[in-house]
Parts: C-alpha cells; structure tokens; sequence
C-alpha cells in the first residue's frame, strides 16, 4: 500500500493538472472561442480531486455507480483519461460542439457517466433510488449472478441546500435504505459566499437520525501528527475554533499570513510557537491546508474501513481551489487562472510545453509502474459497466372490459388490472409506484392483485383483523408496487432509477407511476433529468384540466399539455376514449424498450426506433364510448397523434380538432354546426406532441431536400380545402392546437384554458372558460363565416 499511496499521490498531482489544464485550454487557447468564459470549474473541481482520486484509482468496483457533483466534471473526465476510457480531443473540445461536457452527462458524454448531473441535488437523490431499484431487482431473484453495487454520491456542501435531497433521505429511510454513500465536499463555499458555521454539526444529527453512519473527515495525517507533538493540542483547538470566512481566507493569504496570524493568536513562545517555527512558510501552509478531504492516507482508511452496506455521509473537509492559486478565496467558484498562473503552475507540475496532454508527464515514479497500476484499477477492471437486457414481449393487445360511459383513469385501472391477472414475464416486469396518490389514480385494482414492495413481509393489519377493506394492502419483497410518501420530485427520480435498471442492474423493469396532472410541476425538473438521462417509463397522470371540477379549482392543470409538447425524451398522449388508451398503453410498452436507430420514419417522421418515455394524460370525466372495430389502421393513427373522427368533405367551411376529455362537446359541436356548415370535420389528436414532432422533422427534411417528406398531420390536413376554418380545442393551454392552423395555413382559433383556480361544476367552468360546446359553435361562426349558426346562444 504504502508503495500504492506514492503512486496514487503522483496520479492525484496529474489528474488536477489535466483538469486545470483543460479548462485553461477551453478558455483561453481554443482557437475559435466565442470569447465565452468557463466558469464555476477550476476551484470546484480542484476541491474534489483528492477524493475522487481515491475513490476511482482504489475503493470503486466496476458494479458501483457514482453521481458526481456537475462541477468536478473536468476532474472526472481526466480520471476516465488517465484509465484510457476519454479521448484527449474531447478534453481539447471540453464544453465545445460534441466536446466533453461542463457537467458529467450520461446520454452526451461518452467515458461512462452512471448519473447525469447539473441540477444540483438531482444527483444526490438519484443514488438513494438506484440503491433502492437494485434491492427491488435483487428482491425480485433477478440479477443475483452480478455482485451488489454501491451507489455513490459527490456531493457539494452548498447542494445539500437543495430541499429534494432531504424529501430522498426520509424516503431512504421508510425504504430500508442500504449500500449507499454520501460523501460531502465540505469546502464551505457556495457559489456566492462562504457557507454558516456549524453547518457539518447539523448534517451529522439529521444524518445519524435517519439512520445512517457518520464519518467526519476533517483533520489530514500531517495535522494528526502535529496534533501529537507539544503544543499541538492548542493548535487543534484554534482550528476548531477558527471561523470558516477566516479559515479560507487564510488558505487563500499561505504561509506567511498563517503564521502571523497563529503567532498572534496563540504564539506563546512555547510549545505552539515551536511547533509552528519548526516549519518554513510552505510546510506551514501545507499543514494548515491538510484537511481531511485532501488527505489520501485518511481518505482511503475512512471508505476502506466503511465496509457494510449502511447508508454512509461522509463529511470530508476540504478547500475550495486547493493546490491552485485561489484556493480558498470566496470569489473563486468561477475564478480561473490567468495565463500567468497556469504558468505557474505548469512549472510547479514539470509539465514541459506541448506535453500538457502527456499522461505521465512531470511525474516522478517510473511511467510503467504508474501505468502498470492504472491497467489493475478495480474500478476500470470491467469495461462493460454499462449493461444491457433483452426487450420482453409485449401482446399483441391490451383486453379490457369496455363500458358504455367511462373515464379513461378508469379505464387505465382497468387495463392495469387485466394485466395484472396474468403471470407473463411482461406482467412481472411492471412495477408502479405513486406518491400517495395510488388510490385515487386507480391503481388500487392492481396493486391489490401484486401487492406493495417491502423488505419485509408485511400483512394488511385490517385484512387480518377481518375489517371490510376494498384494498388488500399487503407489503412483501415479491410485491410489484413501490408505495412513496407525497413527493413528486421523489416520484420522478425514482422513475428515472427504475427506468435505468436494464443499464444499471442488467434486468429490464417496465416502470409506470401515477400522480395529479397539475402536481407535474412539482417535480418538473427532476422530471427533465430523468428524460435526459434516458430513462424509460410510463407516467400516468390524473386527474387533469379543469375537468377534474368535483376536485377544486386548487388542483387544476393548464400547461401540462404544453409540457409534453416540449419535454424531450417524453411521448405525451391525451385519449379521450379507452380504446385508444388500451392502442397507447400497448404501444407505450414497446416504446419504452426501444433503443434502435435514431433515422425518423418516412411514414410519420418520428424517431420512434429511438424509444423514450410516455406521460398519458387521462382524466377522471366519464365519457360516451364509441363502439367501434379497432382497426390496425385506426390503432396506427391513433398512437401517430390524430384520425379524423368524422371527415371533412370537399366543401368544409370549418373543423374541429379536440383533444382528451372535451370530447363530448366536440361532437355536440359538430353536430350542431351540421345544418348550417358544410361537410364539418373532426379531428380527434391523441398526441398533438407526436403530430407536432413529426411536422417539424418533415420540415426539416423538405429544407435538406427531401421533398416527398410529409409527416402524419400534413397528410390529414392535405385533405381540408384552403379556406376551411380550424377550431381546436383541449382543456389545457390553447397553444397547444394553436399551431395546427400554420400546417397548411388554415385560420385557426384555439380554445382552451388560460386562467387559474375557478371551482364550480363541470358545466360552469367549461362555459366559463369558453371551451364549451356554445364557444365552439361561436368560434367556428366567427372564423367560417355563413349564415348564422341557429344552435349559436349568445355567449355569456
Ligand atoms: C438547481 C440548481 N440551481 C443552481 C445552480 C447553479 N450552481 C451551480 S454550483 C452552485 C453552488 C455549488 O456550491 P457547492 O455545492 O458547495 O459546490 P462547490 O462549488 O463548493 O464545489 C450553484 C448555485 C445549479 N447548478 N443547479
Ligand atoms: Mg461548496
């Protein structure tokens, strides 16, 4: 070991230089810069190298999987250099055109990031669920031939502020949390400022209250030992003492201001005085800066020694910037080093000019023997970290039992449950999930049928107690649903954990969770990063718009529509019959195992070999359901976005384009108009994000030339005379349908709902926000002009 600690050291020294180095060489030797400045990099990144050093050259296992803070992606992607797994020109082209990325990306980055990160806190989050999904699997007798990961999170002192973190610690806590590690660059700075005192005080009693270990990392071997010598006692306790503004300033000010400013304080011209004059100004400093977290004898002791599988924080102290110029100083999060500077230091490193990019460059230790250790570098001893699982087949069909009037949530329920009778390999494989809302999204059926997950077996209190219940809540480590506490972000990054599990654990999971449209928002963000690190499930979400009325005006959804329009890597549906959503749903199972080729189909210029995530957007309104045969052309158009309910003939004067559960007074609409109208059409769009996505790629494709390119919604607009009027209308933001008009250049007047938290009956509230079966006759009259439309009432 100790051998192993010399050459760790060298290659701590090498991985810093390389990530200073390419931030330097982004900024200010690009050729080409847009005169843009890297930022928020250097000090962050330097803050960490120590510790990740450690963890990537000696303590990782190819199986556990880390999360690392966004900034220290220079001092990752020089790791995964020096393991010959990151080319040197995308380090040159670090933060460029399909360079490597400013914060470790799992979709855009390619040395093998396991959790994309740069919304701070996601990441954190994103362990604890991974570390649960793996017990869900392992639970499940799946993938017990791989070794159990641990999951790892680099975490910034200023990111614990982010409030996602603390709902994930209490929800690790219910969960029975296990192999997951926390390790906290404790440099107390922020971006803006120096951080409270105490603050590692208030992180080791919440921590240990949910149960996890503690491990404090704040004094390096150097300072353990001067601790030991006379006078060293008094040293340790003006450290403990020294406020944290202060302490970095004095790191930032070196050796000459520490020791005037000890000889002052506690110089007694004694025991102390000699400790500190035994020393010259840089061992003074050295000392000084010997925190824990920088310290790599006491770094490796501490995760070596941390060997079972308890939830473990790990509060490493260390400096901001440490080894380079502004270590400490309070402004430095997006300081960089001049020209100077990094001169500088690329003396101090021995790195001779046009060998920056040299592996070994400067390095004392014979380069064989450093490369001999880095080709035995646990971490890197399996190159297939990054694994994969067969797709499972889905049916050919979806049965469910069809009622005359039905609410699509009921109908979701329903086809769950039909499902859930089964034992299919593809039955097992679903798992659900819900924060607190299970019940009231319908997934009571099912869960009844494949109970809730648990560690520990755990029977339904009133079922043994003989209590009438419609629900069998019974927990156990076979169970098929993963119940949350209410919160949303807790909801997404679990999805995002389930829906990595044919990446991470080998096994393919097909992960559907329900929520309230509205509460989408709640977690949006931790949404986005779950699409972003392509993850794949299917959200389910009701109720929804206004048309939840009994629900309250509170609880009203209007740009969720809007939101899966623009959400990458998320299909978003509105049906507003069960047949389609049963056509969806199936479709949605297949969808969410593709990963094939990214070329669009001619067909509806969609990438849909890619594969993505669903959100289905139902609602809770019973509807008259039409009885019809599902055709293979029907099923097709449905999942393409749109089929004309009832086509416009050659005159039509207008048509209607609806979405979801305003489908009642489309119709109603329509029918009325008949008289008076010629050849009205209905355009029923399942998915106006899949319509939408399609027209902008055939666009796209016409601009390169492909001038047969024509995507689904072209088509079905290509039948509707150019004088034809278009009213769309959704409940949810009217932009939605808006663009529909600019297809093929047809007037358009989009309805929808724009203003928030009206209550009242389901009448009421449509009439009050003009969507209406009236506001859409009156749209229709005021855009295809005619002779008055006799069913018209005079709007409110
Ligand atoms: C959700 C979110 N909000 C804000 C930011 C901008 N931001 C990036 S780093 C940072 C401060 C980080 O401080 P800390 O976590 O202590 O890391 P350090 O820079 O000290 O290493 C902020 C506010 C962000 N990346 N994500
Ligand atoms: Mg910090």
């Amino acid at each position: 070991m100790a051998d192993g600690i010399e050459i760790l050291r060298e290659l701590e020294k090498k991985i810093l230089w390389l990530a200073s180095w390419t931030i330097h060489n982004a900024n200010h030797l690009r050729e080409n810069s847009d005169g843009l400045k890297v930022g928020g990099h250097q000090a962050s990144s330097a803050s960490l190298a120590t510790i990740m050093t450690a963890l990537y050259l000696d303590v990782l296992r190819p199986q556990d999987r880390v999360a690392v803070k966004p900034h220290a992606s220079p001092i990752f992607h020089a790791i995964q250099y020096l393991l010959g797994r990151q080319t040197r020109e995308r380090l040159e082209t670090f933060r460029g055109y399909r360079g490597a990325q400013s914060y470790p990306s799992r979709t855009k980055d390619l040395d093998d990031v396991d959790f994309s990160t740069g919304s701070v806190g996601l990441g954190v989050a994103q362990t604890l669920f991974s570390s649960l999904v793996q017990d869900y699997v392992r639970a499940h007798g799946w993938g017990l031939s791989r070794p159990e990961g641990r999951m790892v999170a680099l975490v910034g002192d200023a990111e614990l502020d982010e409030g996602n973190i603390f709902e994930a610690l209490l929800e690790g806590w219910k969960q029975g949390l296990r192999n997951c590690w926390w390790i906290i660059d404790y440099n107390r700075q922020s971006l803006d400022a120096v951080v409270r005192e105490g603050l590692w005080e208030r992180y080791e009693q919440l921590f240990k209250n949910f149960g996890w270990d503690v491990v404090i990392l704040k004094y390096g071997s150097l300072q353990q030992a001067a601790f030991k010598e006379p006078g060293g006692e008094r040293l340790r306790q003006w450290i403990d003492k020294c406020p944290n503004q202060l302490y970095s300033a004095l790191v930032f000010a070196g050796g000459t201001a520490w020791r005037k400013r000890l000889n002052d304080e506690i110089g007694d011209q004694g025991d102390v005085s000699r400790l500190i004059e035994k020393r010259s100004d840089e061992e003074l400093a050295a000392l000084m800066n010997n925190l824990g977290g920088h310290d790599l004898p006491s770094v490796l002791e501490a995760f070596h020694a941390a060997t079972g599988d308890k939830p473990t924080c790990f509060i490493c102290y260390t400096v901001k910037g440490f080894g380079l110029p502004f270590a400490g100083h309070k402004d430095n999060h997006a300081g960089l080093m001049t020209p100077a500077q990094m001169e500088m230091f690329r003396q101090a490193m021995a790195v001779r000019p046009g060998h920056e990019w040299d592996k070994f460059e400067g390095l004392t230790l014979p380069a064989t023997n450093l490369q001999k250790f880095l080709d035995k570098v646990p971490f890197a001893s399996d190159r297939a970290r990054r694994l994969s699982a067969p797709t499972l087949d889905v049916p050919e069909s979806l049965p469910v039992t069809m009622q005359p009037v039905m609410a699509t949530q009921t109908g979701f329920g329903a086809l769950l449950n039909e499902i859930g009778r089964g034992d299919s390999g593809f039955a097992q494989r679903i798992v659900t999930t819900s924060p607190d809302v299970t019940v009231s999204t319908n997934l009571g059926p099912w869960v009844n049928r494949r109970g809730l997950f648990a560690h520990q077996a755990m029977a339904d209190t009133f079922k043994s107690e003989r209590i009438p219940s419609t629900f069998n809540w019974e927990f156990s480590p076979k169970g098929q649903h993963i119940e949350l506490g209410i919160a949303e972000n807790n909801l997404f990054i679990l999805l995002s954990a389930l829906g990595l599990s044919h990446s991470i654990n080998g096994e393919r999971l097909l992960p559907i969770g329900t929520l309230y449209d509205p509460f989408i928002a709640r977690g949006l963000d931790a949404l986005n990063y779950a699409c972003y690190q392509d993850a794949r499930f299917i959200l389910v979400a009701t109720p929804s718009g206004i048309t939840l009325a009994g629900e309250g005006g509170a609880h009203q959804s209007i740009a969720e529509p809007l939101i899966g329009l623009a959400q990458d890597g998320l299909a978003a549906f509105e049906p507003a019959y069960v047949d389609e959503l049963a056509v969806i749903l199936r479709w949605a199972f297949a969808y969410i195992q593709k990963d094939g080729d990214a070329a669009p189909s001619e067909r509806n210029w969609l990438r849909d070999e890619t594969g993505g995530s669903v959100y289905l957007r139902l609602s809770t309104r019973p509807v008259e359901q039409i009885e019809r045969k599902m055709t293979s052309e029907l099923a097709q158009q449905i999942v393409d976005g749109a089929y004309w309910l009832r086509k416009p003939g050659p005159n039509a004067q207008v048509i209607v384009a609806y979405s979801g559960a305003i489908a009642p007074e489309a119709i109603e609409a329509v029918g009325l108009m008949a008289e008076d109208r010629r050849d009205v059409g209905l355009l029923a769009v399942t998915s106006a994000d899949r319509l939408n996505a399609g027209w902008t790629a055939a666009q796209r494709a016409r601009e390169r030339g492909l001038v047969h390119a024509r995507s689904h919604i072209e088509r079905l607009l290509a039948e509707v005379p150019p004088h034809c009027g278009i009213v769309s209308v959704l409940d949810g933001h009217p932009a939605t349908l808006a663009w529909l008009g600019a297809v093929a250049g047809h007037r358009t007047r989009a309805l929808g709902v724009e203003h928030f938290g009206q209550t009242g009956s389901l009448a009421e509230l449509y009439r009050h926000y003009g969507i209406d079966t009236n506001a859409i006759v009156a749209a229709a009259q005021a855009i295809a002009p005619g002779r008055p439309i006799r069913h018209l009432k005079a709007l409110p």
